[in-house]
């Protein structure tokens, strides 16, 4: 019997054959890729040699024509091997394939869609300002309409993918005031003058992946890359990052899988007293919590991914994943960390880069609060319509 309903047989070997990836690719160099801190183009190739970074992409503008589920676990495959391709990934399909497929016109898709679904260009999203990160609505970035052309000015920051982008989908204020009706997005070439890229942030944890700080100096953008209409950037960027947020739940996930097999392997291992730890309580107590949260961050995941599939709205439940696994993520690291003792702490052993990882999920996409934010809204909306 299947143990989760949401798989389909095709999802199943997909999973599995982008884990074999994962394993034999990825995992080997996944502590060098940390170490350097430099982005491993090479691995980014070999994911967009078999189909990685194109898979939500149709068919029919070069990509693998796979649904969103597909995706998730791609996203917890590759993050049990490497969080920081899993980051790579996330940022160039969630963040900015994902609103060209969704919102694009059928030129844009043209243009924008068979190098992003081939890896040839990587995708890179402009949201986050330095004063409007939780409060997305603050974006002071302004695009002003010319004759011709779009012209923006300002500087969006913690951007993933920014060094090595190809393509930009950034947001941008185009009338005065802070309603969110004044927003819009734009989708901007990589070289486009005026686009500045600025250096690289040194990160605590998913370092090799490359996030940069970013600015608009009169960068001209035309007219017809707006993306979707006017004004709808921040219900665009909300819908996306409703999809986005299930699938740094899967990063979380994965990183917390990788963590508690490397526990679980010590413990079997390293004996204590005259006998394996794992025959202590005290340790078999933490397995048994970490392989429970485990299992429970999956369901939440894979239940969002299945509704967002099926076109459901997934506003609540792509939070609660996400707010669930990433911190569920932070337990398990760290518990993997005090089951392998004096080891736990030193680089030599893997389980403190899935801990220096998984921080990062739980303010990615959405701090924990905002997540709590969004579940708390929706519960109370949905209680008020019942009344
Ligand atoms: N899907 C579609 N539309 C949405 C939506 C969603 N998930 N969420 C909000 N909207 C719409 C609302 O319906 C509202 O539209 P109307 O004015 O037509 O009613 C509009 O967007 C404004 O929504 P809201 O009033 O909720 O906006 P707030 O400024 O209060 O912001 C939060 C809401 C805090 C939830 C939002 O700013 C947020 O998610 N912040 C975190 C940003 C983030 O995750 N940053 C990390 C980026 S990493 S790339």
């Amino acid at each position: 019997m299947k143990r989760f309903r949401e798989l389909s047989e095709e999802h199943l070997m997909f999973k599995k054959t982008v884990a074999e990836f994962a394993d034999q690719e990825l995992a080997p160099r996944a502590a060098e890729i940390d170490r350097k801190d430099e982005f491993p183009h090479w691995a980014v190739e070999k994911m967009g040699e078999i189909g990685l970074l194109g898979i939500i992409v149709p068919e029919k503008y070069g990509g693998m024509g796979g649904d969103f589920m597909m995706y998730a676990l791609a996203m917890e495959e590759i993050a049990r091997a490497s969080g920081s391709l899993a980051l790579t990934l996330a940022a160039h399909i969630s963040l900015a394939t994902f609103p060209i497929l969704g919102f694009g016109t059928e030129a844009q898709k043209e243009k924008y869609l068979p190098d992003l679904a081939s890896g040839q260009k990587l995708g890179a999203f402009g949201l986050t300002e330095p004063g409007a990160g939780s409060d997305a609505a603050g974006t002071r970035t302004k695009a002003k309409r010319n004759r011709d052309s779009w012209v923006i000015n300002g500087g969006k920051h913690w951007i993933t993918n920014a060094g090595v982008a190809g393509t930009f989908v950034v947001t941008a204020r185009t009338s005065s005031g802070k309603s969110v009706d004044g927003i819009s997005s734009f989708i901007v070439d990589a070289g486009t003058p005026g686009l500045k890229i600025a250096k690289k942030e040194d990160k605590v944890g998913l370092r090799g992946s490359e996030t940069n700080p970013i600015f608009f100096e009169d960068m001209k953008v035309p007219l017809e890359n707006i993306l979707g209409e006017e004004g709808q950037g921040f219900r665009q960027f909300m819908q996306t990052l409703d999809g986005g947020r299930i699938c740094i739940g899967a990063m979380a996930l994965g990183l917390a899988q990788a963590a508690y097999s490397a526990a679980l392997d010590y413990a079997r291992e390293r004996e204590q007293f005259g006998k394996p730890i794992s025959q202590f309580q005290g340790i078999q107590f933490k397995l048994a919590n970490m392989a429970t949260e485990i299992e429970a961050a999956r369901h939440l995941i894979y239940s969002a991914a299945g509704m967002r599939t099926r076109g459901e709205k997934v506003t609540k439940y792509s939070s609660m994943a996400k707010l669930f696994a990433s911190e569920m993520s932070m337990r398990v690291t760290n518990d993997a960390i005090q089951i392998f003792g004096g080891n736990g702490y030193s680089r030599e052993y893997p389980v403190e880069r899935f801990w220096r990882d998984a921080k990062l999920t739980e303010i990615g996409e959405g701090t924990s609060e905002i997540q709590r934010i969004v579940i708390a809204r929706e519960i109370i909306k949905e209680a008020a319509v019942k009344i």
